[in-house]
């Protein structure tokens, strides 16, 4: 297979003044006719992109171009200069293709009966040939025959007749933002008006009978609109915004422009259908498609190695904007918890690579957490450097300058010198360098004045052994031994392997609050007491390191547990005292009961040079949990009284923040009670958040029998929440029988495999069960390496994304991985093995 490489990145030789398309929709056979009008400077080959299409008549000016002119080498045809006009001319293409049979959910597919697709990242090749690559861009105009009522395509609405749409998009965009949708929906309507006062309609288009849950994405749409407009002073352009949800999605959504594209589960939403986290996640990814329509569609990327330049920010933008609209310190919180969990696991295993890498087999393999997350804490660490008065005077100066272009991270980078100067030279390794950085901090104390002695090692990973130091800002404050702060945050600037910063006329040896706000994403190394950190948790101004305390002083509980040692006492009393004024503020109070996840442990045993054993961290998790919840029940048992609803249902943060700590308070009295008050909570409970979350407790307790069955009757329709039904079963089974009870359910009729948030639910909650996916005898690497086989012909880029569950495999003892190598060695040898899946076994293996 062939590998792609940033440095062989050359223009493409001709602009593209117009682009003009034409469908016949059928399922089977679809008829595209497109007119490509081109203009070069110089004579050179046209060269195309196509696949799977079953070509019709290629043509020059309207004359059908001679078969010797035409040379097919698989994904491209070559139409050689000498059989070009000079100057300008026209292409133009009619193909058939087959968007029944297209089970790829890539370019043209059928989802429900309903017309949809998918062109990011390659996927216009499917469509029709085209130059499929993000720097060549035009305006589009595109008409739509079809008998659905809706038809829909980007940029505004200029003819509608029955059987027929024609829509032109005046912005020059490449291939990858185009869409089409064609199908039986309705929408629900609304107007927003920009703030140079430009009218715009705004529709949400769903399935009939949805409309009832489609209200709260609109709502999230017009927040993100003025956000965007408030914050960076970015208006919408276009005179209509269409919104659709469909059910067959790869990804989350996408931004298409003036036609954002989502999977169901992020758009629909009801108080009895949808928890917070659901409610909180589609505010979040309405905000980042409709944020990308700047950073993405108006600026797009030279090529995708540059993926991150539009990922990056816009993840970047979304957080601003969901700690904007609720709390930011809990998003911060939560923020860092999975860029831990999805990034650094990532960053320290067989798939590190950096947030622009410089080469790939499959792009598609590449939407990582290190391209999407890690580019958004680059933009963070850039902005805490430079301050907030230069990071939007630089981003003003990236959209005037930059505005209609296709952009690389070079581009980025200048216009923060340009608009700082400042040299980022240095910086700029955070683009190009994979690896998470190791920060150990030492301390001396010297007659009131502390020293702090930093030190910045990067292991080697795949292909990249040397490791420059980095620009690391540290943010940290000093706690004095009474709780008061004798420092305020200040930054810190390190930029060599080792430094060191003295702090002078200090009373009493502080404490020091390290990283706030999570600074810069490292793995931190310090000698802490416990009685620092309860210090910390109980005093520091500052909610992240606030929380990282406590955090700590669980994980050194639980890593001490695992081994058999005793351990936990501290973090037991600590909470004592935050507990008493838990109510105070819920969701921090919430988040510091949630105990780090099994996974979470085993990573910190790894590190620690101890090979992870997941029954035993399972059960040190669970006892851990069992003698918490006996200290303090009843603290607890106040809280989760305390914390039931006063009012009916609201999606917003303080609702969620007390629904949140009634539920971690549930959790940990379902260690005591056996699921007693979870059965309660799931029969009265009115809101889907409360209901769900007893429904986890009964599973776990082994108990959920007749609330599963009762739960299933009631939603047997809903295929967003018996996506739920699935996952909450396989993630939340114990150890011992969750690969029983995967299979079972996987062999259910209504284990729809082929939808992918179905096959997600059921294999992706699966591989969330730690011990159970990672059972000593092997049976959970061969059911999930069976299930991965048998979607691979059908999805290859689902499957290739979900192999990702085996990273982590050589941190485990010999017998386990032993089993996990003939797992990923099986999915290897799988004849017709798709490119992407490929891709990733052979990355995991190597
Ligand atoms: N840009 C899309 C992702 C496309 C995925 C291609 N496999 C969603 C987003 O990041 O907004
Ligand atoms: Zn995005």
């Amino acid at each position: 297979t062939a590998t792609q490489y940033l440095a062989d990145w050359q223009p493409y030789p001709f602009n593209i003044l117009e682009t003009r398309l034409e469908f016949d929709l059928a399922p089977k056979g679809t008829k595209v006719r497109s007119e490509i009008r081109l203009q070069g400077d110089k004579p050179a080959d046209l060269v195309l992109d196509g696949a799977g299409l079953q070509t019709l008549s290629l043509r020059i000016d309207g004359v059908e171009i001679a078969e010797t002119d035409r040379i097919f080498e698989g994904e491209r045809l070559t139409i050689p200069a000498a059989a070009l006009p000079e100057g300008s001319f026209t292409f133009s293409a009619e193909v058939a293709i087959d968007p029944e049979a297209n089970t790829t959910l890539e370019g043209l597919y059928l989802s429900g009966g309903m017309f949809c697709t998918q062109c990011e990242a390659e996927g216009f090749r499917h469509i029709t040939w085209y130059p499929d690559r993000p720097d060549v861009m035009a305006p589009f105009h595109v008409t739509i025959r079809s008998e659905k009522p809706v038809l829909l395509s980007n940029g505004n609405p200029v003819r509608r007749e029955p059987g027929l749409a024609e829509w032109h998009d005046p912005w020059p965009k490449p291939s990858y933002l185009f869409a089409l949708v064609a199908g039986n929906l309705v929408s629900i309507d609304d107007h927003f008006t920009t703030a140079s006062g430009a009218p715009v309609d705004l529709h949400v288009w769903v399935r009939e009978g949805d409309q009832d849950r489609a209200g709260y994405a609109m709502e999230a749409l017009k927040r993100s609109m003025r956000w965007d407009e408030e914050v960076y002073g970015r208006e919408y352009d276009l005179e209509v915004f269409n919104l659709v949800a469909v059910d067959d999605f790869n990804m989350g959504a996408m931004e298409n422009k003036g036609l954002n594209i989502f999977n169901s589960k992020l758009v629909l939403a009801s108080a009895d259908t949808a928890t917070d986290l659901d409610y909180e996640r589609i505010e979040g990814v309405i905000g980042h498609e409709y944020f990308h329509n700047w950073t993405g569609d108006r600026i797009t990327c030279r090529d995708w190695f540059q993926l991150c330049l539009k990922e990056g920010l816009t993840v970047f933008r979304d957080q601003q904007f969901t700690s904007d609209m609720r709390s930011a310190a809990v998003k911060r919180i939560q923020d860092v918890q999975t860029l831990r969990a999805r990034q650094f696991r990532e960053d320290q295993g067989p798939l590190s690579h950096p947030p622009r890498p410089d080469h790939y087999q499959e792009i598609n393999n590449f939407y990582t957490a290190t391209v999407y997350e890690k580019g958004a804490e680059v933009i963070g660490m850039l902005k805490r450097l430079i301050g907030d008065a230069e990071y939007y005077k630089a981003l003003d100066l990236y959209f005037t300058r930059h505005d209609g272009q296709a952009c690389t991270i070079e581009d980025w980078i200048k216009v923060f010198e340009d608009a700082t100067g400042r040299d980022l030279t240095q910086f700029k390794r955070w683009y190009t360098d994979a690896g998470t950085p190791e920060l150990t901090m030492s301390e001396s104390w010297n007659d009131g004045t502390l020293t702090l002695t930093f030190r910045q090692d990067t292991a080697p990973t795949p292909g990249q052994t040397q490791k420059p130091p980095r620009v690391i800002p540290v943010a940290l404050g000093l706690i004095s031994p009474n709780g008061d702060e004798a420092l305020p945050t200040t930054v810190l600037e390190l930029t060599e392997t080792e430094q060191n910063f003295s702090f002078h006329h200090l009373g009493a040896r502080p404490v020091v609050s390290l990283l706030r706000g999570f600074s810069a994403p490292v793995v931190l190394r310090r000698e802490i007491s416990a009685e620092a950190q309860a210090l910390l948790l109980a005093h520091d101004t500052d909610s992240f390191t606030r929380w990282e305390a406590g955090h700590d002083l669980a994980l050194d509980a639980l890593i001490a547990r695992a081994r058999g040692e005793h351990g936990g006492r501290a973090y037991i009393d600590a909470i004592g005292a935050l507990l008493e004024h838990g109510a105070e503020d819920p969701a921090f109070t919430a988040l510091c009961l949630a105990l780090p996840g099994e996974e979470e442990i085993a990573t910190a045993l790894s590190d620690r040079g101890q090979i992870p054993d997941p029954d035993a961290i399972h059960r040190a998790r669970d006892g851990f949990a069992a003698e918490i919840a006996a200290t303090h029940q009843d603290a607890l048992a106040r809280l989760y009284a305390e914390m039931a609803p006063n009012g009916p249902y609201q999606p917003d943060a303080e609702g969620a923040a007390r629904r949140s700590l009634r539920l971690a308070s549930l959790v940990l009295l379902s260690h005591l009670d056996e699921g007693d008050r979870a059965l309660v909570l799931f029969g009265i409970a009115e809101n889907m958040t409360e209901r769900f979350g007893a429904l986890g407790q009964l599973v776990a307790a082994g108990r959920a029998r007749e609330s599963l069955e009762l739960f299933r009757q009631e939603f047997a329709k809903n295929r967003l929440v018996m996506d739920k039904w699935f996952m909450v079963q396989t993630h939340r089974a114990s150890p011992e029988t969750a690969v029983e009870r995967a299979a079972a359910l996987a062999a259910r009729d209504d284990f729809d495999w082929k939808n992918p948030n179905r096959f997600r639910a059921l294999l992706g909650g699966f591989a969330a069960n730690h011990a159970g996916f990672h059972r000593a005898d092997g049976a959970g690497y061969d059911f999930y390496a069976d299930w991965l086989i048998k979607l691979d012909p059908l999805n290859p880029q689902t499957t290739a994304r979900m192999c990702t569950a085996f990273e982590t495999w050589r941190s485990y003892d010999a017998g386990r991985q032993e089993k996990a190598r003939a797992a990923l060695t099986r999915i290897a040898a799988t004849p017709g093995l798709s490119r992407n899946t490929s891709e990733m076994v052979t990355r995991i293996l190597a």
